[in-house]
């Protein structure tokens, strides 16, 4: 197959997109649609000061990448869990993140938990809950904390963090199947800043898992292919391979999913009082059943049309 913007041998092809690309193009065209969906969610302007919350992953260290290629003001931060089970995951994702910001000149903030509070998080988990179970959530509260923390006393406009497509499809389908109606207001390319809490943004929210880890080898980004030790076996892997299987047989299938949702919440109608829906109703003139279609209800207007074709 052959790049849809030159005569070269195509090293990406997306099905979703009906789009292949060469190496060449493919590095050009992450940005440019990252560029785009930064204004199209009216995300940050380029007076803006950016903070991006790096794990030494792949979609945080692109992420900042990107960002910097784009010329944009962005510092990074890097949250030391002390996560060293296993593969000494806290160690190395700090070493590549490290290595990325000396090797591109960035500013890198630097906070180490257990340094800061103590204990490292594995410690403050056991403690919350007695030894039992993960530490994410206690994590995830650290996490939230620091991030919004820094951005506070450095005088951050906003924080950017790595999430793709495949994260927010996971927490989308997951709030779904709970209808946690609070978590899915909130969840979307940005989250607007209140008093005392910055800015929150997700530029990478419409690449696919896969696009962000081709980007990253073709970039040449070292990063820790690894996952946190205590993502293995969790409900959100779960939701990600759920909506693989579905991807397969129906490509495009998660970008329809989380963009269709993204489009219910902008129109206002997600979550519609049943009293106002039945006050948008009216009966239709001829059966005389209540619709929200303006004139005949769409049961007439097929009969109508059926009748008509005859
Ligand atoms: S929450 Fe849980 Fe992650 Fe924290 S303890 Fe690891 S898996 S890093 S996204
Ligand atoms: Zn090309
Ligand atoms: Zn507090």
């Amino acid at each position: 197959m052959k790049c849809r913007r030159c005569e070269n041998k195509a090293s990406i092809h997306m099905r979703q997109h009906k789009l292949a690309l060469c190496k060449e193009h493919y590095l050009e065209w992450i940005p440019e649609q990252t560029a785009r969906f930064i204004k199209k969610y009216e995300m940050f302007t380029p007076d803006e000061k950016i903070l991006v919350a790096v794990s030494g992953g792949k979609d945080s260290l692109s992420l900042w990448d990107i960002l910097v290629r784009l010329g944009y003001q962005a510092d990074g931060l890097y949250l030391g869990l002390g996560i060293d089970e296993g593969i000494n995951y806290s160690h190395e994702s700090q070493r590549l993140t490290e290595k990325f910001a000396k090797e591109n000149n960035l500013k890198l903030h630097v906070v180490d938990i257990e340094k800061e509070y103590g204990n490292s998080i594995p410690v403050l988990a056991d403690i919350s809950y007695r030894g039992h179970g993960k530490p994410c959530a206690v994590c995830g509260l650290a996490k939230r904390h620091e991030m919004n923390r820094i951005a506070r006393d450095f005088g951050y406009d906003v924080l950017a963090t790595g999430h793709n497509l495949d994260d927010e499809a996971a927490v989308l389908f997951g709030n779904t199947l709970n209808w946690s109606s609070e978590y899915l207001i909130r969840q979307g390319p940005v989250l607007p800043g209140s008093d005392g809490l910055a800015r929150k943004v997700k530029p990478l929210c419409r690449f696919y898992e896969r696009e962000m880890t081709a980007y990253a080898i073709m970039r040449g980004v070292e990063y820790i292919y690894d996952e946190c030790p205590f993502a293995d076996g969790s409900q959100s892997i779960f939701y990600k391979e759920t909506l693989n299987q579905l991807e397969t047989t129906r490509p495009g299938a998660k970008l329809i999913f989380y963009l269709n949702f993204l489009e219910a919440k902008k129109s206002g109608k997600l979550f519609i009082e049943k009293n106002e829906r039945q006050s948008q109703l009216h009966p239709c003139p001829k059966c005389g059943q209540p619709t929200s279609t303006p004139d005949f209800c769409s049961f007439c207007r097929m009969i109508e049309k059926a009748a008509s074709e005859k």
